[in-house]
């Protein structure tokens, strides 16, 4: 008996108009990641870290009592070698898909410098001049493109350097590099630590468990201040920097009388092209001839923020919600490109009338079309998917269901942005945040990021944790699914969230014009909290360095190896990192004191799972008041400022609001 039917009523996900759509699915008998998470319990063993099949003598299962100390796989290896090396290699494998992600960025970089990808030009000249400047790259007197072409080169490097560091490191606080270097985490490249993780978790290589979670953390920090760092780059220079933009979330956003075209995956690139080609006149009559109103693009997880932040493309939500907008039965077309896409689209896809279109060199799901995407002629390929789904339009069934729900939000908050608003183009600083922060208006950050997931009341945990946390005076910064869980619970307005948020923070936020909680883009651009924390320090008042911020990084849900690699680059660059859910070490006590105690010691950071949420937060408020306590900042009181906001005298508001320029041009 399923979990859902020995308890009936029990919810599968916090959103309403994904519980009436499952509801439903449920009465036609069609089946989601919910139902096969009911039935499909994870292997005790595997789950917990305890299982090695890294050669055939194996799988090996170290369970009992005395597995720490007594458990030996054949070949020798102890529980806490196995759970180490289980660790790393999915630290390998996140890395690898940002990082696969980030190359592609770079090639398409690169083709545009070269004239070869004529459908594409760079956006944000001031950006690639920033990323030039970081780098190395010389800008005086020369054209656009010789310094897009250099940039592409000098971050090609990044890949295959096999000595020296990565081109990123150098943007770190240096107390925060110093530390890497001390304790030989400073990554040379990406491909090599990957590399070296996959082979040194191979049989009978590296059997340490603290040696080879150095590995893990030097392959994470490739990831962080490399792939996701770059790829978040090469995308705002080529398509843009994200300033706040105003979306909408949720299922309603698909509409009844016009061709719905669907992105989904992590690639911005051909979603961009999308972008560009839906409003063609031709394209839009051609729609208009098959009897739609018009072509609307919308999207599903990060392929779906990337838009979003950039041209506020409506999104119906993370992961879990991808089979759901699908179930609607309003969804004419899905291009898909890499990462957290259901397999099991390409089925469900027949069950109604939908087109699936797997659009990456990388990836055929049975059951979809596979239209290969090609920078070199993006455009013709982006007008035949459109057609493809025009042409679709006609069969769509009429809906059993509609859902209407959807909810205003405002995401495109970049590191950038972030440091306009704190006082404009000129003088742009994170003086006010910081400010704030010393006087204990905001307790802290926190950093909401990672899946939503189908174990648990699927986005629930997120939503129930910003809210707690915003109601305690922390500022949330969002990325990936913990972006969608709150955008599709109506949490990303300034208007909705800001009855929520406790007195400090919300007079912070009307001062600055912002929401309290800020949607920083996709599970890449967790690389722009790295970039935020590091602007923070130099910004002085705070820590020096990353570590000792009052901030906090949480993933209540997650459930990709992509998140393994976040949380640990985190760690390793100074942020506490509460992870949800069991942990995937807890087979070892050795490797949890490790990536803990050892950890925090080392670099001010640490990875802990904690599957209660009351726990999660009261871990998470434990290190930010006392990392408050270290810096001497004042006491968190709360409610503070609350009564003082009634008594505020003008010159103290207006001393406050100088500090920072009103928000402009969202309308709030
Ligand atoms: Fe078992 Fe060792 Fe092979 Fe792992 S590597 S499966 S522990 S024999
Ligand atoms: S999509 S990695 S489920 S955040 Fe970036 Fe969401 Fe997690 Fe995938």
């Amino acid at each position: 008996m399923s979990e859902s039917e020995k308890t009936p009523g029990l919810k599968k996900s916090a959103n309403e108009a994904a519980q009436r759509i499952l509801q439903w699915a449920k009465e036609e008998s069609v089946g989601t990641c919910f139902d096969r998470a009911d039935k499909l319990k994870p292997c005790p063993i595997g789950h917990t870290g305890a299982c090695c099949k890294n050669c055939h003598m194996g799988p090996c299962r170290l369970t009992g009592k005395n597995a720490e100390e007594e458990g030996r796989g054949v070949c020798g290896a102890t529980l806490p070698t196995i759970t180490a090396r289980n660790m790393v290699r999915s630290i390998a494998a996140g890395t690898s898909a940002h990082s696969d992600h980030a190359r592609d960025m770079v090639l398409t970089l690169l083709a545009v410098a070269e004239g070869e990808a004529k459908d594409f030009q760079i956006k944000d000249v001031k950006k690639l001049h920033r990323v030039a400047g970081i780098i190395g790259v010389p800008t005086e007197g020369r054209e656009t493109n010789a310094i897009a072409k250099d940039v592409a080169l000098a971050f090609l490097e990044d890949f295959r350097r096999t000595k020296g560091e990565l081109n990123y490191i150098k943007r770190a606080p240096k107390k925060t590099q110093e530390r890497w270097k001390k304790w030989g985490v400073t990554p040379r490249c990406i491909d090599r630590e990957v590399v070296e993780a996959l082979h040194r978790t191979n049989i009978g290589v590296d059997a340490d468990p603290d040696h080879l979670l150095q590995q893990g953390v030097r392959t994470a920090l490739a990831d962080g201040w490399g792939g996701c760092m770059i790829s978040t780059d090469i995308t705002d220079i080529l398509f843009g920097t994200p300033e706040p933009v105003k979306a909408e979330a949720s299922f309603g956003i698909f509409k009844e009388d016009e061709v719905n075209v669907v992105v989904h995956g992590h690639e911005p690139t051909f979603a961009e092209t999308l972008v560009d080609v839906v409003g063609e006149p031709e394209l839009v009559e051609y729609a208009k001839s098959k009897g739609a109103k018009g072509i609307n693009l919308g999207g599903m997880c990060c392929t779906a923020n990337e838009v979003l932040m950039r041209h506020g493309i409506p999104t119906a939500g993370g992961f879990t919600n991808q089979e759901i907008g699908m179930l609607t039965g309003l969804v004419d077309l899905m291009t898909v490109d890499v990462q957290c896409i259901m397999p099991s689209l390409g089925e469900l896809a027949k069950k109604f009338h939908s087109t699936l279109v797997t659009t990456s060199q990388k990836a055929k799901i049975p059951g979809a079309v596979h239209v290969p995407f090609d920078e070199h002629n993006a455009k013709e390929t982006a007008r035949k998917i459109v057609r493809m789904a025009i042409d679709n339009f006609p069969n769509r069934k009429p809906a059993k269901l509609h859902e209407n729900q959807k909810f205003p939000m405002i995401g495109g908050f970049s590191e950038e942005y972030i440091q306009y608003m704190q006082g404009g183009r000129w003088r742009g600083s994170f003086r006010p945040l910081n400010d704030a922060i010393m006087a204990g208006r905001v307790r802290g950050v926190v950093g909401l990021a990672g899946c939503d997931n189908p174990r648990m009341v699927a986005t629930g945990v997120h939503r129930y944790i910003a809210m707690e946390l915003i109601k305690q005076d922390v500022l949330i910064v969002s990325t990936g699914c913990g972006s969608g869980a709150c955008g599709t619970a109506g949490y990303l307005t300034p208007e909705t969230a800001l009855e929520q948020a406790g007195p400090g923070l919300r007079e912070v936020c009307e001062a600055i014009g912002i929401p309290p909680i800020l949607h920083l883009g996709a599970c890449v651009d967790n690389s722009r909290i790295l970039t935020i924390a590091t602007a923070m320090a130099a910004e002085g008042g705070l820590s020096d360095e990353i570590g000792g911020m009052p901030a906090v990084g949480i993933a209540p849900e997650w459930m990709s190896e992509k998140a393994i690699a976040i949380g640990v680059y985190f760690a390793a660059s100074g942020v506490p990192v509460i992870f949800g859910g069991d942990s995937p070490v807890q087979a070892s006590k050795e490797v949890t004191r490790i990536m803990t105690d050892v950890w925090l010691e080392r670099f001010k950071g640490a990875l802990h799972f904690e599957p209660d949420p009351e726990k999660i937060l009261a871990m998470a408020f434990d290190y930010i008041d006392k990392a408050r306590e270290a810096l001497k900042l004042k006491k968190y009181e709360p409610g503070r400022f609350g009564a003082e906001r009634v008594l505020m005298d003008m010159a103290a508001r207006r001393e406050l609001e100088k500090q920072a320029k009103p928000h402009v041009g969202i309308g709030y």
